[in-house]
């Protein structure tokens, strides 16, 4: 088989990219380790900067966003039992959309699907070849046949434990890496988010975040032990301790009952430089992950594939390497922006244990010199909306 760009990944960043690319008319395969349904039952993020949500709409797929994401003009900080709202757009004059990273990959599947765009589900031992050189291809095997596809370049759209990044170490990949000492405890469940916007909760018991997918759908998190184990865990131990977490009178309103989702993820800022070698691209978490806090990982995997797009079409549209000569340099001027937000919030707002009283005073300072400062909100702003492109 034979193709213009092979695409090694069916998350958002690989079918992005495949969905301008097809749009564009330029010729693409996708593969992809797991089932479709798999890949559909993955719970991940659900903050959507203007940027990604325009860019789904100009690959086709923003029709449903558009009726049923729930624009956003502000969240609201809690800290020293009070709250304070940062107002986004009278700050940036933009919005976010909520719209769960579950629906942004149906709908660019279902486009894909409509268009005609090639995915092979399930490829095994898939591996990048040649890159370095003109003529690149990528192996894999289906249902115990192996098979060979050969293509001008190859995005590594295969998430952090993919093979794509693993294929350039030694060939002058570089690593930066920050492992936090705590983790994420989410739970999913069909009841009215206690508030319109989203709640982002510093306590001395750990941070909580209160999300939604949709009016009736609430997504919550708490800050929780690297040792605790989701079993131990109950429904009832889940929402004591995120009504701990919240002043009282948001813990008053709060609507529990029986969660549908429930999983503990680990916080980590990551980084691998350069993003291309030769005719291979590492795009969105292949190439860097950050802690959620920010709600920014989903949105870098977005910006990248904004690059990268630009940079082919202009190879293949106007003969020109500027823009895939230009990808890694401008892809990752954004992520280390994106990184230094997500690291500040995660630090702003989290319990460190090695920190005491004195780190947990000076995050209150912080906290209350920005909910005193206009300048210091803009500042969070037109970062949490994301920075333009
Ligand atoms: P993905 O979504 O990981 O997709 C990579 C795809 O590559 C496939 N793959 C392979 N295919 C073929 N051969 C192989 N050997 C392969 N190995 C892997 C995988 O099956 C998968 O389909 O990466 P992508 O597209 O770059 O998208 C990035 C986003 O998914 C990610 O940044 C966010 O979800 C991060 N993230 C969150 N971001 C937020 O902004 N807010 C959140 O609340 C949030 N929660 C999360 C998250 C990431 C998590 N991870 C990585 C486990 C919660 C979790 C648990
Ligand atoms: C979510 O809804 O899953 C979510 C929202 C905001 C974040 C992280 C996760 O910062």
């Amino acid at each position: 088989m034979r193709t213009q760009v092979a695409i090694i990944g069916s998350g958002p960043s690989g079918l992005l990219l495949g969905q301008l690319l097809t749009n564009a008319g330029i010729d693409n395969v996708i593969l992809e380790r797991a089932t479709k349904d798999y890949v559909l039952g993955r719970i991940r993020a659900g903050v959507l900067e203007e940027g990604m949500a325009n860019m789904l709409v100009e690959a086709g797929a923003g029709e449903r966003m558009r009726r049923e994401g729930l624009p956003h003009e502000g969240f609201d900080l809690t800290f020293s039992g009070r709250h304070h709202r940062i107002d986004l757009h009278k700050y940036t004059g933009k919005r976010v959309v909520v719209y769960g990273q579950t629906e942004v990959t149906r709908d660019l599947m279902d486009c894909r699907e409509k268009t005609g765009g090639v995915t092979v589900y399930e490829a095994a031992n898939v591996q990048p070849h040649e890159f370095d050189a003109e003529k690149p291809y990528v192996t894999y095997e289906k249902d115990g046949v192996s098979h060979r596809l050969d293509c001008d370049f190859i995005a590594g759209c295969d998430g952090y434990h993919g093979p794509s990044r693993k294929a350039v170490e030694g060939k002058g990949l570089e690593t930066f890496e920050r492992v936090y000492p705590f983790g994420w405890l989410g739970i999913i469940s069909e009841v009215q988010p206690v508030s319109h916007e989203l709640i982002y909760s510093n306590h001395q018991r750990g941070f909580a975040l209160c999300s939604m997918r949709s009016l009736t759908r609430s997504r919550y998190y708490v800050q929780c032990s690297l040792d605790d184990k989701v079993e131990e865990w109950s429904d009832d131990r889940f929402w004591d301790e995120l009504r701990s977490r919240l002043p009282a009178e948001t813990a008053e309103k709060m609507v529990t009952g029986p969660s549908i989702e429930k999983s503990i993820a680990p916080l980590r800022s990551f980084v691998a430089e350069p993003m291309r070698f030769g005719r291979l691209f590492l795009v969105g978490d292949a190439a860097h992950i950050v802690p959620p806090t920010g709600a920014k990982g989903l949105n870098l995997a977005a910006s990248d594939v904004r690059y990268l797009f630009d940079g082919l079409r202009e190879y293949y549209l106007d003969k020109s390497d500027a823009g895939v000569d230009a990808y890694s340099q401008r892809a990752l001027r954004r992520v280390w922006k994106a990184e230094r937000f997500s690291w500040w919030m995660t630090n702003t707002m989290h319990r460190f244990p090695d920190t005491g009283a004195f780190g947990q005073r000076m995050q209150e300072a912080e906290l209350d010199y920005l909910s005193g400062s206009d300048a210091a909100q803009k500042s969070l702003a037109e970062n949490y909306v994301g920075l333009p492109y």
